[in-house]
């Protein structure tokens, strides 16, 4: 289709040397063939033109002092990419590799992810290329709080609300609080992901990985089938892939291996949760000390990961939830998956699979959960956090718990009555692409053009 190559080239252009942003775009537009064939008003009102650039996009410097006393300089970002369906809502990055290109394939990602909840959110996303490893407490701090001495001045309650995302957790939600608080006076809804303590909501925290887990599960149901019993592969070993595992044991699964940028760990009986959490909530160390613990359980280091892929998806099992980053499930690995006899793959992590693994996932009509279906509990709990804090409730466990699963099923009956009704009902992407798109488009339409 020639608007495809279109959109690209001029992106490619006006947009530089934003790798991640085409390949979400391309993906987006590829599942959008059917429906911009027969709607010219999306042609008419140039929604794909509109929806592919923000509208607004916040870079600037953040400055900090280190614990030797030299001050260092990072990048920070705030992409507000659509606001048609309520406040940007999306989390932060702290990653050495975050650049403008990653933040935008977030960003657009989330426009739909959001879109697909059927809560009232917009879609944005942000961030810093800031590395958390290795940094003291004090200096997390002090990176957080010149971070928002920026950023208050663009986020609010109503207008656009931060949670976390890689390198993002509770910690530094609350020294962004803190600082922002400081600046504004404002005890406001203004973060998700919050503490407990002061404005949090439960289950927000497990969110993202138990959604993930229960879209899994809807989907082996809707094959007549459970995740009782099932060797699950779950890569990753931060939030997302901790409750992902934690969800996995809860429904009577086994999950066999986690990872991080060191390795991989392979338990042939079973991750141990509490290990997993010492090592990565409380210690905060490598992978690799697990086989201490566990001297049963294989380390496979990563440099001796496969040239064209990554090991954790070369052992045999019959689900696979990829929980750690984009582009972490090469063609190759995604071919040795259903080699092994996959069943089926939720996606924990944004854009985890390569589109070429993608393709080869679809084309073996196994059950496939895209990221922005699959991971969108996340968010959609964090809307329930919002929804809290501007009523001045809260809510229990198993209130919140219920709500996510019926957002849950709602999202997957939506992706996959949306795929069958485009002549597709296996394809989950043309689905969740479709659905989300269709939203946000019309709603854009009705709020003319802005
Ligand atoms: P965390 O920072 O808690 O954990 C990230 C994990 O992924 C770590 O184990 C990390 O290993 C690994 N990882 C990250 N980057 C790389 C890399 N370049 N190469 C190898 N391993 C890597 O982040 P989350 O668990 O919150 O996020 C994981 C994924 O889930 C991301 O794609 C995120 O966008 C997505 N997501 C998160 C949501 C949330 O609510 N937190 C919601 C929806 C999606 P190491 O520590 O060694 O870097
Ligand atoms: O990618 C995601 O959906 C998130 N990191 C969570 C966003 C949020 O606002 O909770």
């Amino acid at each position: 289709m020639t608007y495809i190559h279109d959109t690209i080239v001029r992106l490619q252009k006006t947009s530089p040397a934003q790798a991640e942003f085409y390949q979400a775009v391309e993906e987006v537009l590829d599942s959008l063939q059917p429906i911009l064939e027969t709607n010219e008003k999306y042609q008419k009102h140039a929604i794909i033109e509109r929806m592919v650039e923000p509208e607004r996009q916040i870079m600037f410097r953040v400055p900090w002092v280190d614990d030797q006393g030299n001050v260092q300089v990072n990048k920070g970002y705030r992409i507000e990419f659509n606001s048609a369906l309520g406040p940007y809502k999306g989390g932060l990055r702290f990653h050495p590799s975050v650049n403008a290109g990653i933040i935008k394939f977030l960003g657009f990602e989330q426009i739909f992810k959001n879109a697909l909840t059927g809560l009232p959110i917009g879609g944005g996303k942000g961030g810093a290329n800031f590395d958390p490893k290795g940094k003291s407490d004090g200096e997390i701090m002090r990176f957080c709080q010149s971070f928002i001495n920026e950023l208050y001045r663009h986020i609010g309650p109503t207008t656009d609300v931060p949670a976390g995302d890689i390198g993002v957790g509770a910690r530094e939600i609350g020294y962004m609080f803190g600082q922002y608080k400081r600046l504004t006076g404002n005890y406001d809804g203004v973060f998700t992901g919050k503490s407990l303590l002061w404005g949090g909501s439960l289950v927000r925290k497990e969110a993202t990985g138990y959604g993930c887990v229960y879209f899994a599960q809807y989907m082996l149901e809707a094959k007549g089938d459970t995740l009782a019993g099932k060797r699950c592969l779950v890569s990753g070993a931060g939030n997302v892939a901790i409750y992902t595992i934690e969800k996995l044991y809860q429904l009577g699964a086994v999950p066999v291996t986690c990872s991080d940028s060191s390795g991989t760990v392979y338990h042939e009986t079973g991750i141990n949760l509490d290990t997993l959490k010492e090592l990565k909530e409380v210690r905060k160390v490598r992978l690799n000390e697990y086989v201490a613990a566990h001297p049963e359980a294989k380390f496979i280091p990563a440099a001796d990961y496969p040239a064209d892929g990554n090991a954790v998806w070369r052992i045999p099992a019959q689900l696979a939830f990829p929980c750690a980053t984009q582009n972490e499930l090469s063609e190759a690995d995604a071919k040795a998956l259903v080699a092994n006899g996959v069943i089926g793959v939720s996606e924990g992590a944004n854009m985890p699979s390569t589109q070429d693994a993608v393709e080869v996932f679809l084309d073996a009509k196994i059950s496939y959960g895209p990221g922005k279906a699959a991971n969108a509990g996340g968010v959609a709990t964090s809307q329930l956090e919002m929804a809290q804090n501007a009523s001045m409730q809260r809510w229990s466990f198993e209130e919140v718990d219920e709500k996510l699963k019926v957002i849950m099923k709602n999202i997957f009956l939506n992706a996959s009555e949306t795929a069958a009704e485009f002549g597709e009902p296996h394809n989950l992407v043309l689905g969740a692409n479709i659905a989300g798109f269709r939203k946000v488009a019309d709603a854009m339409i009705e709020q003319g053009v802005v």
